[in-house]
């Protein structure tokens, strides 16, 4: 197949997911054109059978702001008609879904058809798609494209419940290379972050509100005040600033590091002991997968389609939001009880393998071609 993916390049699960799906797409013998306004961050690489059409913007003293969605969309004609794409699949509705469309709409004046395939990720439904200032569109682009999958079956509900879908939602769960993210040891490192032996708590995200970052820091606070610790804060983000306030009010600089954008997470991730995601929401957690792949357990909000990750008891525990008290219970449970925590280690690893990328790419290629199959009778 040939098939067109289009996402956001930038350090962020949406973007994580399309890249490597495209790239193992690609590494059974698929055609992968990546569509984005800059080489996605995964895509680091020279990769066969893979081709990058970047969305270049001809600046304009009259565009305060510059229309991207035109630019994207005259793009994906233009690899539609001469890369002869068979599909083109998207990720995150805003703005790439309604693009896809005005593209489709143009190749179908012109006799190409072109099925669209939008996967949902989570903020794109349960924020800024919810919101009156993009609801209408993503209603419509949704509704207008030819296959619609979510990644959990926590975000397909929220989706269904919100909008005023007629296009059925296929669950397609996220995946991890369970081949790149197996604990390493690294123990000249770990002595480096916690040279007296001290666990080390870890979080990684894109520092957006909805991360609540300062119940990381509150939990850790707490977990701290009982048992030595380390926390390594990884990412970087709108509400950093904020945190590096906070462990300087509450005087915890010195068991905290922030370690701003990183690429090698595996090999943070191998030193680390227990995995905090906290967040107000999150359609699936793709960081506490990646951590689960590592060995390490999660402890975790129940937030969204959390739950269908981290199993409560097993692979780690789950809180009410903003339950830092309980979480740093939990912390200190399992950091205290060794044998606990070798069983929730060797369980997160087997959750993990449950979303083995080998396991997952399989059911985009046969949905891939339902929509092919479906789009081309449609067309006949
Ligand atoms: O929705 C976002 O915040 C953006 C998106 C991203 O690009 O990072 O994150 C969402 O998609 C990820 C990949 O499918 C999921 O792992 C995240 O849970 C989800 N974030 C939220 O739902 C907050």
């Amino acid at each position: 197949m040939k098939i067109g993916i289009v996402c956001y390049p930038t350090y962020g699960g949406s973007g994580v997911v399309a890249t490597e799906l495209g790239k193992a797409l690609a590494r059974v013998g698929h055609e992968v054109h990546f569509v984005s306004y800059k080489q996605p961050f995964r895509l680091s690489s020279f990769e066969q059978n893979v081709t990058f059409h970047e969305v270049s913007f001809t600046n304009y003293p009259l565009f305060e702001f510059p229309p991207y969605e035109t630019a994207l969309a005259s793009k994906l004609v233009d690899a539609v008609k001469y890369s002869n794409l068979d599909i083109i699949h998207v990720h995150y509705a805003i703005p790439h879904a309604s693009a896809a469309f005005l593209a489709k709409q143009i190749l179908a004046a012109q006799g190409i058809h072109i099925p669209i395939v939008t996967t949902l990720h989570g903020t794109d439904i349960t924020l800024v798609g919810k919101d009156v200032t993009y609801e209408p569109v993503v209603t419509f682009s949704i509704n207008q494209s030819d296959g619609v999958t979510a990644v959990s079956e926590n975000l397909k509900k929220e989706t269904l419940d919100s909008f005023d879908v007629t296009t059925e939602v296929e669950v397609i769960p996220n995946f991890i290379d369970l081949s790149t993210f197996q604990h390493s040891n690294k123990a000249h490192f770990k002595t480096a972050i916690a040279p007296d032996g001290e666990p080390i708590l870890i979080h990684i995200s894109n520092f957006r509100k909805v991360k609540r970052v300062h119940d990381v820091i509150d939990t850790f606070r707490q977990l701290v005040a009982r048992i030595p610790a380390k926390l390594l804060l990884v990412g970087d983000g709108p509400e950093r600033k904020k945190a590096e306030q906070q462990c300087r009010d509450l005087g915890i600089c010195n068991n905290i590091r922030f370690l701003g954008k990183q690429q090698a997470i595996n090999e943070l991730l191998s030193v680390a002991d227990l995995f905090l995601m906290p967040s107000e929401n999150e359609s699936f957690g793709l960081a506490a997968l990646e951590a689960m792949a590592c060995e390490v357990p999660v402890i975790s909000s129940n937030a969204g389609g959390l739950p269908e990750i981290n199993i409560h008891n097993e692979t780690g525990f789950l809180a009410e939001v903003g339950n830092t008290a309980q979480m740093a219970q939990y912390a200190y449970l399992l950091l205290t009880d060794e044998e606990k925590m070798a069983t929730f280690r060797k369980n997160a690893l087997d959750q993990a393998k449950c979303f083995d990328i080998k396991r997952i790419m399989p059911k985009y290629e046969k949905y891939y071609e339902k929509i092919i199959d479906q789009s081309k009778k449609l067309n006949s």
